[in-house]
């Protein structure tokens, strides 16, 4: 009898911890309590209470915590060695836009990578600021104009999009236009650019392909612990756009906004942090790893998210799984190191995956370090309603709707952008 009872109340308590890591919590109540890490206080314990401190000491350690332990660090140098314009026309989206593609490309242990970056720029407007963004299946995915040049990188299979073989084809010209509201940004005054991510790193759990041999030192086979996952690879890949910009006349490389959903949205952040040129950063929908506080375990958790995507963060990240209490970050810090830049942090309602109120919320944590700056944040706890956008220095709105980026997304976008880029 007491045997039984002992086997019984084992396999309760084993239940009861299985269930509070493996299941899925959408429930608010059940979020655990945990101590928000101060983005003011340096790990020594020391008050930041000016832009100096930070720009000093809290900055450099917060930057380098969460390259070392978070994304990983980009191990070397490595130079754009060509750039070609592959095509070009004056009479893109209408007649309104040119339009140009250009190809970059990198050598190094006698490799090569390269990719093509797809602009759209307002005829009307001398020297462009720009959203730049990558895509998900392919620049011909984004718009219908037939010019757009189909990628032969390895592409996640999708037969609804025509992808078999791993091969992107004309099946899928389009087919997330709805994404992209490419006319409304150019009639604004804006130009696009946009990048297959493939290009830079095929989304799969391999480390032989995209960018990453092409700075292993010799006899390496994969990034050491706290080396470059596949979003540091995809943010390296924004800063070399970023490079061939400041050579690009058509451009205001001072005012260029980037852009990104869900993973890629993850990987917009971290491409703010990491390199300052960026003016401005906007987060869609980008979850854990991404805008969400990982303390929290609201949908997507650190463990699931490294045992699904192991390849997305360093490995060293993998010690978070399971023990989130132990990070001496949150993903709020990592908004805090895009201040002063404007940040933009957008939600949906049905997203609970992402959880919408551990995005907002970073946004709400970031705001004292804006607030060093005189910035503008987010000055209170209480989500806004949907549909309603709080714009300043940084924004926040959570949208009707699925996991998606939608016209209305844009929409503020440019509002926002207007007020804090263009029209200054
Ligand atoms: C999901 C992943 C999320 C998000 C999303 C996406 O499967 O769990 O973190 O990044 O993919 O990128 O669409």
């Amino acid at each position: 009898m007491k045997i039984l009872l002992f086997v019984l109340l084992f396999i309760f308590t084993t239940q009861i911890a299985f269930s509070q890591w493996n299941d899925v919590n959408y429930d608010e109540s059940k979020v655990p309590q945990f101590v928000v890490p101060n983005p003011l206080k340096t790990f020594d314990g020391r008050k930041v209470r000016n832009v100096k401190k930070w720009e000093k000491k809290r900055r450099p350690e917060l930057l380098e915590f969460f390259s070392e332990n978070v994304y990983g660090k980009v191990p070397g140098e490595l130079k754009i060695s060509s750039v070609e314009v592959v095509e070009e026309s004056n009479d893109a989206i209408n007649g309104k836009a040119n339009r140009k593609q250009i190809e970059l490309s990198f050598e190094k242990n006698d490799l090569n990578l390269d990719f093509t970056i797809l602009i759209y720029l307002p005829k009307n407007v001398e020297k462009a600021p720009l959203f730049m963004g990558y895509n998900f299946y392919g620049n011909h995915t984004v718009t219908e104009d037939v010019n757009v040049i189909i990628s032969d990188s390895w592409a996640r299979n999708n037969e609804s999009f025509g992808i078999i073989n791993n091969q992107l084809t004309e099946q899928s010209r389009g087919v997330r236009d709805n994404r992209w509201a490419i006319e409304k940004i150019i009639d604004a005054g804006y130009g696009l650019a946009t990048i297959y991510y493939g290009e830079i790193d095929p989304d799969k759990d391999d480390f032989t392909d995209g960018i990453h041999p092409l700075l292993y030192n010799d006899n390496q086979e994969e990034p050491a612990n706290n080396e470059w996952g596949s979003i540091a690879a995809w943010s390296w890949g924004l800063s070399r756009c970023m490079d061939y910009f400041e050579t690009d006349n058509d451009i205001d490389e001072s005012k260029v906004i980037v852009f990104g959903h869900s993973r890629l949205g993850k990987t917009s952040l971290w491409a703010g942090a990491t390199d300052q040129r960026f003016a401005a950063v906007i987060s869609n929908d980008s979850g854990c790893g991404g805008a969400a506080l990982s303390k929290r375990r609201f949908g997507e958790t650190v463990w699931r998210i490294n045992k699904n995507f192991p390849h997305w963060f360093c490995a060293n990240f993998k010690e978070y799984s399971k023990n989130e209490q132990a990070l001496p970050v949150d993903q709020h810090e990592l908004i805090a190191l895009i201040a002063p830049r404007p940040v933009y942090v957008a939600s949906a309602e049905d997203d609970k995956w992402a959880d919408p109120r551990g995005e907002f919320l970073s946004a709400f944590y970031a705001t004292p370090v804006y607030k060093l700056y005189e910035k503008e944040g987010i000055s209170t706890d209480k989500m806004p309603e949907v549909n309603q956008p709080v714009q300043n220095t940084v924004a926040y709105h959570i949208r009707t709707g699925k996991h998606d980026v939608t016209d209305f997304d844009w929409e503020q976008y440019i509002k926002w952008a207007d007020a804090q880029l263009k029209n200054n």
